[in-house]
């Protein structure tokens, strides 16, 4: 016998070992030599190699999860938005200086390499982008975690522009293969859809029922590595691919018919196929469920099997397990948790609801009320008959407890009712994981409070101390460390390097705002950033701007409550102002005004909005007559790779949201760590970070959430705004003339100043005079560079509470170990 140790052996950190490594990499995994290599090829070794550095600690994390008694979290989320992971992975493990001396070594370069990597899309935005911070931080804080998600073929669409109008298309992020995942389909695992549910008697006299599911789909698990920090602890995402089963493929196939065969296996594998391109308003479609179903199923099984230790107590779960619940698309998981203990295990079902009740907790990400999910009792008893009945169960001794709390008040039992009677009847996933949740938690502190006041008024009654709330955070590694070096080297150098972990440190920088050898450091910086990013949209995009314009940026999901309509507004009013005269463009701050934003294929307000600001973009961008001052940036297909350059070189950040819709914002937290300054309504996230900077430190501005409330129940007439404000009549009729649109004054420049004139739901146009106030406000700070590097600054050394790190320890303290 040869002598070969049992497990892997940590790999030497030199270059001279990395560099093997690579070789061995490139030689027997892609199997060229170095000489023939492709670009892609040395991307996937390097990656691999990467991989490999990671792996022991992987395996060493996995063993101690399992045999470990710590209790774990499952973090199930239908989304992860992971951006690029390379260079995360490098920084984390600590070999980013190793890596380039060993590519230098070979005469390759890492910088050049990082770029081939194309970053998984498999979010929409602030949601799954959130995800990826969370798993990211619970790995840097130590907490035994496992992330559970859906492995897209097709991630979010990637964006073009033809003659301003979005664009879509398929975002085939696999094509060449992803070097991070390890597909495992030995431990593959079947789900079941449709079918029957059938009444058995055992030997023991008692009825149990069992549910015969008339299809199949197995779900092929890929696991990528979650690294902490420097800390040595790998966690685990999980994210499962739908494939169709053999056994079913056959029968039909040995039945003659082929294609009915290929139509079982397309229905099977459509399951994982394309992300959904919304956020902030479900889809209510078939194939949705199936997905969530799908994720869930899997997940719990693999937890069951795979995690949970063989032959542990199940009464024991809620010392092991919290299944925290991202948003309403995994709440399936609470009748898929209860008929596994029912129905597979033979638990009592008084047992097992005590169990269910113990170990899922559910995080709610909007206050839209059109945004929380509901399925058609129809279609759920269609494609999961056994979980309905499931529901309808929870739901019975749901309302006999409302009942008997509230013994004279009938209409509660109405409104709190998990099954909706009208427009058709449906389960209210909301109102499912209220009750089965021990834990509910909005994503701001502004947001938990109206979720408790205004959309879950009866259960946070009923329950008060089941309602808390976190605070969203960010990754200071990616959003700081990563995305802004040479903030970081500034940063590392006056308080040490501690921050990348202790983001609250950062405090240590407060005094320095009054240095002005610092203040200068700082601000060529934040130059040297904007002619990087300048650098990147004419490379990517074509796009030409000034790294000296202040750059002030709006990235987010198009949607009419972010109003990216207001900015749009801002903006031709200041176009009209300067060209009737009104304003001197020697008092103008040059700027360039940079959108990023997709919007859902079949949201056509939307993409209208993109429309219109395309086209007044080329007509503001073409006119000499502004002397290059202002310019609009608007580069298709935002994702986090470009935010990574975006953000860092931001001045201005646009949160503009009407108050009471944002549930937080997450690119708030991010804009303000790298040295922005927001202007911003009392919304979400906002609230707090104007509390931590100051308002000295803030442009603040618009309706208050009461105010909001107090306007839309007199009765909200936007024409009046439109008739009694001189700026907003002429910048809206300067819009519909069709100038600034190439002569077009009808389909989506009609459409869209006649929803702002006529209805806007968001309130643009109330919000419209105090919003361009405090843009003047802007333009006066900022020609005091002092002053606004200070600020600037500021907002840096007070923003260390949004680190996700910093959330993850709230998650612990009031949700995981309460
Ligand atoms: C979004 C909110 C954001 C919030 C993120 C993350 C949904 C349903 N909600 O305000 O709109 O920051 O979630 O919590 O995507």
């Amino acid at each position: 016998m040869t002598d070969i140790a049992p497990t892997i052996a940590v790999r030497d950190r030199d270059v001279a070992s990395f560099t093997r490594e690579f070789l061995q990499q490139l030689t027997f995994t892609q199997g060229v030599s170095l000489e023939g290599a492709s670009d892609n090829d040395k991307y996937q070794a390097l990656a691999r190699t990467v991989r490999a550095y990671l792996t022991s600690d992987w395996l060493a994390t996995t063993d101690a999860q399992r045999t470990g008694g710590e209790k774990q979290v499952a973090y199930l989320s239908a989304e992860f938005l992971l951006g690029r992971q390379l260079d995360n992975n490098l920084l984390a493990a600590d070999l980013g200086g190793i890596a380039r001396e060993a590519m230098e070594s070979l005469g390759l370069s890492l910088d050049e390499l990082r770029e081939l990597e194309v970053e998984p899309g498999l979010g929409n935005g602030g949601l799954g982008r959130l995800a990826a911070c969370f798993i990211d931080s619970m790995a840097t804080e130590d907490i035994p975690a496992i992330g559970y998600g859906i492995r897209y073929d097709y991630g979010i669409f990637k964006q073009t522009f033809v003659d301003g109008h979005q664009v879509e298309e398929a975002d085939n992020w696999l094509a060449m293969g992803s070097p991070w995942e390890m597909p495992h389909p030995e431990n593959a695992v079947e789900v079941g859809f449709g079918g029957r549910v059938d009444v058995i008697t055992g030997e023991d006299g008692v009825e149990r029922r069992a549910w015969v599911p008339d299809w199949h789909v197995v779900g092929v698990p890929y696991t990528y590595m979650v690294p902490g920090y420097r800390n040595g602890r790998v966690n685990t995402l999980r994210l499962w691919s739908a494939k169709a089963t053999q056994a079913f493929d056959l029968k039909i196939f040995n039945s003659g018919d082929f294609e009915d065969a290929v139509r079982a296996q397309t229905r099977a594998e459509t399951i994982s196929q394309v992300l959904y391109p919304e956020d902030s308003t479900p889809q209510g479609k078939e194939l949705r469920l199936q997905q969530q179903y799908f994720f869930v199923a899997c997940s719990l099984r693999d937890y069951l099997d795979r995690v949970l230790p063989e032959g542990a107590d199940l009464a024991t779960l809620p010392d092991r397990i919290t299944f925290q619940l991202n948003d309403t698309h995994p709440v399936i998981a609470v009748p898929e948790l209860l008929r596994i203990l029912v129905d597979e295990r033979g638990m009592e079902w008084d047992a097992a609801w005590a169990i269910a009740q113990k170990v899922f907790a559910y995080t709610c990400h909007t206050l839209l009320p059109e945004a929380l999910e509901v399925w058609s009792v129809d279609l759920l008893g269609r494609l999961l008959p056994r979980h309905l009945e499931i529901i309808y169960r929870i739901n019975e001794e749901f309302l006999a407890a409302v009942r008997e709390r509230y013994p004279h008040e009938p209409l509660r039992e109405r409104h709190m009712s998990i099954i909706a009677e009208e427009p058709v009847r449906a389960v209210r996933m909301a109102y499912l994981a209220t009750v089965a949740g021990f834990k509910v938690n909005g994503v701001a502190a502004l947001h938990s409070q109206l979720l408790a006041d205004k959309v879950l008024t009866d259960f946070a009654d009923m329950w008060p101390e089941k309602f808390t709330n976190v605070t969203n955070g960010v990754t200071p590694r990616r959003f700081v460390r990563l995305a802004n070096p040479t903030l970081s080297e500034l940063i590392t150098e006056a308080i040490g390097e501690g921050w990348v972990a202790d983001l609250d440190r950062l405090r240590g920088l407060e005094p320095l705002a009054n240095d002005p050898s610092f203040r200068a450091r700082f601000r060529d910086i934040k130059r040297a950033n904007r002619a990087r990013f300048a650098d990147v949209l004419a490379a990517r995009d074509g796009i030409e701007i000034s790294p000296d314009a202040m750059v002030d940026a709006m990235v987010k999901r198009l949607h009419e409550y972010k109003r990216q309509s207001l900015k749009l507004l801002h903006i031709v009013s200041l176009y009209e102002r300067i060209t009737s005269g009104r304003l001197a463009l020697a008092d103008v701050t040059p700027r360039t005004f940079v959108f990023g934003a997709k919007a859902a294929p079949g949201y056509v307000r939307a993409k209208e909005t993109i429309a219109l600001i395309n086209h007044v973009g080329a007509t503001i961008n073409a006119d000499a007559s502004l002397e290059g001052k202002l310019k609009v940036a608007f580069p298709a297909n935002y994702n986090v790779t470009l935010a990574e350059k975006l953000i860092p070189a931001s001045d201005l950040s646009e949160q503009i949201s009407l108050a009471g819709k944002e549930a937080s914002g997450t690119g708030n937290m991010k804009f303000a760590l790298n040295g922005a300054l927001t202007i911003g309504t009392d919304d979400g996230a906002n609230v707090e970070i104007r509390e931590l900077v100051g308002d000295d430190n803030f442009f603040l501005f618009g309706m208050t959430e009461p105010e909001v409330a107090a306007l839309s129940e007199s009765g909200y007439k936007p024409e009046k705004y439109y008739e009694s404000d001189e700026d907003l009549h002429r910048a809206l009729n300067l819009l519909m003339s069709g100038a600034l649109t190439g002569g077009e004054r009808g389909s989506f420049v009609a459409s869209v100043c006649a929803s702002l004139i006529e209805r806007d739901r968001f309130m643009a146009l109330a919000d419209f005079r105090s919003y361009v106030d405090a843009q003047d406000r802007v333009e006066a700070a900022y020609r005091d560079e002092d002053a606004w590097t200070r600020s600037a600054i500021l907002n840096v050394a007070r923003t260390g509470f949004f680190s996700s790190d910093r959330s993850m320890r709230d998650y612990t303290e009031r949700i995981w170990r309460a």
